[in-house]
């Protein structure tokens, strides 16, 4: 890479679709401001020496390996898919679906060896082979586009291979899920060779991701506590450093703040209420710095 675009990060991310609109959050909320021009495909950061490129989210593995941009935010279906060779730096944790396998609802199905003999449509043929493969399936790919879940109901197929997350887009087609042969999210992927000044910009920015990631799990409560039950409360309160105790300006009364994992959340506030606490408030955390 040319060592004059060495002090500048260059990160793809999907130009339009389902990855754009949570993508470019991330980026703001990790403090990185740009000016985006609709027709253009890259746009530099005012505030921090970050590129941005986007792209189709089918190249973006591909130009991360071959270096054209540094990191880039992609579907691990995709990653998986074109098989590039990059590293995963951080999970995101949005865009979660499956790959699965789908068949018209009418039909028995028994393990992967129904399929055997059949035609499958899919735009994922790589992971499919993988999966039949591995089940000891013979079965023929069809690969096309999109629109894969129609392909049973006009006679193209008699299964489907594709992504889902609710369901809903099978069940309107006639289908059922019978397999899931992968399951994926959104990931933050880097090039293998990243020079040690590109590295401490992707450092900076990821300590930043991370302080919003960690944020997401997480909900920041206050209570009104008397004086008598103080110390229980401590004691129900899981696994944290001490809360922090405010007094109220009425007296034998405090104000009692701490933080408490999302999925501990209303067990905990169900204690709390037992151990005495009044008027709870709970609010989101925007970034959490440890
Ligand atoms: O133009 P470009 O090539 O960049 O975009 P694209 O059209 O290839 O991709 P896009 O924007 O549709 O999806 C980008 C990524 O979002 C995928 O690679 C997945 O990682 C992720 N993702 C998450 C999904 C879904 N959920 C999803 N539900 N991608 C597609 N779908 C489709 C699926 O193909 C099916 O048609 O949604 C339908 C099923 O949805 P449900 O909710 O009805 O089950
Ligand atoms: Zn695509």
């Amino acid at each position: 890479m040319n060592s004059s675009t060495n002090n500048i990060l260059k990160l793809a991310i999907q130009k339009s679709g389902r990855l754009s609109e949570k993508s470019l959050e991330y980026i703001k909320s990790a403090g990185v401001s740009f000016r985006k021009d609709k027709n253009k495909l890259r746009a530099v950061s005012s505030n921090f020496p970050i590129e941005l490129l986007f792209l189709r989210d089918d190249d973006i593995p591909g130009y991360v390996e071959t270096g054209v941009a540094d990191i880039g935010i992609v579907g691990e279906n995709v990653l998986e898919e074109v098989g590039s060779q990059v590293r995963i730096t951080e999970r995101m944790g949005f865009s979660k679906c499956r790959l699965s396998l789908a068949i018209p609802q009418s039909e028995a199905y028994i393990g992967a060896q129904s399929l055997q003999g059949k035609t499958i449509a899919t735009s994922y043929p790589n992971l499919l082979r993988k999966f039949l493969e591995k089940s000891g399936v013979t079965a023929k790919i069809h690969e096309i586009s999109g629109s894969v879940e129609i392909a049973p109901g006009i006679g193209l197929a008699d299964a489907i291979c594709d992504l889902v997350s609710t369901g809903t887009t099978l069940r309107s087609n006639g289908l059922k899920e019978v397999e899931v042969i992968f399951k994926s999210e959104a990931v933050l992927i880097q090039n293998q060779t990243l020079d040690a000044e590109k590295q401490a910009i992707l450092d900076k920015l990821l300590f930043r991701f991370r302080s919003v990631l960690r944020a997401v799990h997480y909900k920041y409560i206050l209570m009104n506590v008397p004086e008598g039950a103080v110390e229980k409360i401590c004691n129900v309160l899981p696994g944290m450093r001490s809360p922090t105790i405010v007094p109220l300006s009425e007296a034998g009364w405090f104000s009692l703040h701490t933080v408490v994992k999302e999925n501990e959340f209303w067990e905990v506030i169900d204690n709390l209420k037992e151990a005495g606490a009044e008027g709870i408030l709970v609010t989101g955390i925007e970034k959490m710095i440890l």
